[in-house]
């Protein structure tokens, strides 16, 4: 068993400088320096003069009631006089100061239409007025990127699932829902993009309907992420919430809303004919009928990946019967035997027991933790607790089970355990576990920055453990694009432990963690995953510490180096470690819905889809946190 790592608050930096208290002389020069009274107007004149000895009078007062109900608590303390003095005029010091101090500029608190209007504004007329120019070109650099995918997609396999760069066609990798156009949607729109954002949605309005009545088997998963999930953000960035499309181009919000609704309909057999609270994985839309996977078995994170999107359908819709379903799951799993939190990434949907003991944040286990703390943000206020209580048990079973340190720099990593607790640890660790640092973050601050949330002395020791070990775990994916020859991470690492041992590298011999990171011929493909991106993104936002716009940025570079298609598109690779890259002919739906976004988001105005007020579902998806948004 492993041992936890010592994190501890003495590891947190917190730069309070910014906060610290003014001597009382000093409040005075500044403020008098900062004021805006002419001088010359304060030389003594009769009445000035009373007003001084009148504001004296006042503050005279104040301490001495001050002093009253301190001396009150000294007689029951039996402090001495002196101290009492001390006390007394220390006191009257600290109101005197908190009269003079001006309080902190915060950012404004905006809307999510208010922000929405900000984003069209951003990318139209003046694109982004609070970051720096050079980020201003970077951020363009991405929404060009963005048009290039889309053109690739649009001009060789609109209303395909998606784009084979290479071969110039499409393929329906998904059930033939046209998943990339409605992935892409909200990102076009977050973008200010009207012409895409007009193609994207009259494709829905005339296609999709016919699509979701006719099309065969799809899986729950990946159907309610891509396509309820995007359909949903687009309902509401389009202004759907406010009875009308003000913000975009495009058909009426409502061609969004009645799409989730119809597409819903047809998933919800999932849940309704299983004997369990488990859904099945799998849904055939024309006879909206369900039925399990071959092997019998749901993954954990596919049936715990839902509730947000159900949830929030339920909210609109004002028909309980989605989010009654989909929250099942979850109060079923909050009765299953756990250990320390961690679950097996296999369910039975027929049993409703966990199957086997494979425990990972890998593939199959990943989500299931997002999705607890994020639809406990999303629910906040309502009778979701035990969701907040299975995280925090689950991320304290994750750095004390999974968390380790490589051998020979000490690159924090989270490993599985594919035998259970109590069977050997793997190193091993999936690109895909790098969604872990920006739902760590999330959980720690709720949203907020982390001054705001320290200031505001809203984080425990737990909190803080884990922001540390989402900045640590963190400058590990990033890693794991920087011990490559291309700058892009393999599908998979193992990290090692065994002093000595070399395994097969990145092949880039220049970086440090080149005999930490160990990379197998089978694990050398990308296929433009956004997890380290979008950990990024909201590693920024909360700790507002420029590296991971630094970092985002080289991570940007080699996408554009190595994966765009000249004709149009980008494409997944099949070996990161080699140059040039041999090339996949794939470019999947996540490119345009998922990291082109968390990269558009990193460089520009944290003020655009704020964290406190939106939770990503875990396609990128923003959906609003109850009570944030107008309902209908
Ligand atoms: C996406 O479909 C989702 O992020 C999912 O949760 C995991 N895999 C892909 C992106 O890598």
């Amino acid at each position: 068993m492993s041992k936890s790592l010592p994190y501890s608050m003495k590891d947190v930096h917190y730069d309070n400088g910014k906060f610290r208290h003014r001597s009382v002389s000093k409040a005075i020069s500044q403020a008098l320096l900062t004021s805006k009274v002419n001088p010359d107007h304060v030389k003594c004149s009769t009445g000035k003069f009373l007003g001084l000895l009148l504001i004296g009078g006042i503050v005279c007062l104040m301490m001495t009631h001050s002093s009253t109900l301190h001396s009150v608590s000294h007689d029951v303390a039996k402090d001495s006089e002196s101290k009492e003095g001390r006390n007394f005029i220390a006191d009257g010091r600290n109101r005197l100061k908190r009269l003079l101090r001006r309080p902190p500029r915060l950012p404004p608190r905006l809307s999510p239409d208010e922000m929405v209007v900000i984003s069209n504004k951003s990318t139209h007329e003046h694109p982004n007025s609070s970051s720096d120019s050079k980020w201003q070109a970077k951020q363009q650099r991405v929404k060009d990127a963005f048009v290039h995918a889309w053109t690739g997609y649009k001009n060789y396999s609109m209303g395909y699932d998606e784009l084979m760069p290479l071969s110039h066609k499409g393929v329906d990798g998904l059930g033939g829902l046209g998943a990339t156009v409605i992935d892409a949607l909200d990102t076009a729109m977050i973008m200010g993009l009207d012409e895409i954002v007009m193609e994207a949605g009259s494709w829905i309005e005339n296609h999709l309907p016919e699509r979701i009545n006719g099309k065969d088997q799809v899986n729950l998963f990946e159907t309610t992420i891509r396509v309820l999930g995007g359909l949903l953000s687009a309902y509401h960035l389009s202004g759907g919430e406010q009875g009308g499309n003000v913000l975009h181009k495009g058909p009426k919000p409502n061609i969004y809303l009645e799409n989730a609704r119809n597409l819903a309909d047809h998933l919800l057999p999932a849940f309704t004919s299983s004997p369990s609270d488990i859904p099945f994985s799998d849904v055939v839309l024309h006879d909206r009928s369900a039925h399990p996977a071959p092997d019998g078995l749901s993954s954990t994170a596919e049936v715990a990946s839902l509730q947000l999107e159900f949830n929030y359908l339920s909210s609109l819709t004002g028909d309980p019967k989605y989010s009654l379903e989909a929250m099942k799951v979850f109060q079923h799993i909050k009765t299953l035997p756990k250990h320390e939190g961690l679950v097996p990434i296999y369910i039975n949907p027929q049993t409703g027991e966990f199957n086997g003991e494979n425990i990972r944040l890998g593939s199959r286990g990943d989500s299931y933790y997002e999705y607890l703390i994020k639809v406990w943000l999303q629910q906040r206020g309502s009778n979701c607790s035990y969701l907040y209580d299975m995280y925090m048990e689950a991320m304290k079973g994750v750095r004390h089970l999974l968390v380790k340190k490589s051998v020979p720099n000490g690159l924090v990593f989270v490993g599985e355990l594919p035998y259970g607790h109590q069977g050997e640890f793997s190193p091993k660790m999936d690109h895909l576990v790098c969604f872990l640092p920006g739902t760590l973050a999330i959980g720690a601050t709720k949203g907020l920055t982390k001054e705001k949330a320290m200031r505001e002395n809203l984080l425990n020791f737990e909190d803080l453990e884990n922001l540390k070990l989402a900045e640590d775990l963190a400058k590990t994916c990033v890693e794991m694009y920087s011990v490559t020859s291309t700058g892009l991470a393999p599908e998979i690492a193992y990290f090692n432990m065994e002093g000595n041992s070399e395994g097969p590298d990145g092949g880039n011999k220049s970086s440090k963690y080149v005999n930490d990171i160990i990379i197998k011929p089978a694990d050398r493909h990308n296929l433009l995953r956004p997890e380290t991106v979008e950990s990024l993104m909201i590693l920024y936002r909360i700790t507002e510490d420029p590296k991971y716009r630094e970092w985002g940025w080289e991570i940007f570079e080699a996408f554009e180096k190595y994966t765009k298609v000249e004709s149009g598109g980008y494409t997944s690779l099949g070996d990161v470690t080699v140059i040039p890259p041999r090339r996949r002919d794939k470019m999947e739906t996540f490119f345009l819905g998922e990291t082109l976004k968390y990269l558009y988001l990193l460089f520009g105005n944290s003020n655009v889809i704020p964290l406190d007020q939106f939770v990503f579902n875990t396609e990128a998806h923003p959906i609003p946190i109850k009570g944030t948004a107008k309902h209908r």
